[in-house]
């Protein structure tokens, strides 16, 4: 019965801590297109390392209202108040493979969304990690986008380097870091925009603070011990 009541207040507690929703990265001002932007999630400084390329890859301030482009704008909580209207740039060489690595300090973060901008008439590719779990949340043209084996992303190359032109994802589970490859088929340099989203009730800056998920989950843990000690008696 001890269990039962824990169990009532840890519930109430957790339902108590209610999200405030989706929060993005204020990035810092950059204009160095070294591959290298950092920006503040959550207070906490995240960082993006990526291919120091020839056209804008590691600069940030560039048009990125997610909320209303057309390739974002059906991202559930994109029109929340922490998704900030800003994004850093990634490039592609031209018959070069490159990369893009976030970089969450000493936080994590769980569920996060990718979005992205400024999509090229050429094919881009952008390769996850084949184990992760991915889901396409929008893309803009339609059918533009397509996440195929291995978790490798294509685009269709029917963009024209808009803000419009862009998709979102949702990756699950929990990350210290996050990153992806470049392809290398590409003839010319080309780049692309790109930002971090994740509820705010999901952003972890001191993993030794439990979240009240795995105070919950304890606590179940808890109550199955007992009923397992219980039946082992009968
Ligand atoms: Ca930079
Ligand atoms: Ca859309
Ligand atoms: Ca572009």
């Amino acid at each position: 019965m001890r269990n039962l009541m824990a169990l009532a207040l840890i519930l109430a507690s957790t339902i108590g801590s209610a999200s405030a929703g989706l929060v993005s990265i204020d990035w810092d001002s950059d204009s160095s297109a070294d591959g290298i932007s950092s920006g503040i999630l959550l207070g906490h400084t995240v960082s993006l390392t990526s291919t120091n390329g020839s056209v804008n890859g590691g600069i940030t301030g560039f048009a990125a209202n997610w909320a209303s482009q057309l390739g974002t704008n059906n991202v559930p909580g994109v029109g929340d108040a922490g998704v900030v209207s800003e994004g850093a740039a990634v490039d592609w060489l031209s018959g070069q493979s490159g990369f893009a690595q976030f970089d969450f300090g000493t936080g994590t973060v769980t569920d996060p969304i990718l979005m992205f901008n400024f999509l090229d008439r050429s094919v881009e590719t952008f390769d996850f990690d084949d184990g992760l779990n991915i889901t396409l949340l929008d893309q803009w043209p339609g059918n533009e986008v397509l996440i195929g084996a291995g978790n490798l992303i294509s685009t269709a190359g029917g963009a024209t380097n808009s803000s419009n032109d862009g998709f979102a994802i949702q990756i699950d589970g929990t990350f210290s870091q996050l990153g992806f490859l470049t392809n290398v088929g590409l003839g010319v340099a080309e780049s692309v925009g790109v930002t971090f989203a994740v509820d705010d009730a999901n952003f972890v800056p001191n993993a030794a603070v439990p979240e009240p998920s795995s105070i919950l989950c304890f606590g179940l843990l808890g109550i199955a011990a007992a009923a397992r000690r219980r039946r082992s008696r009968r």
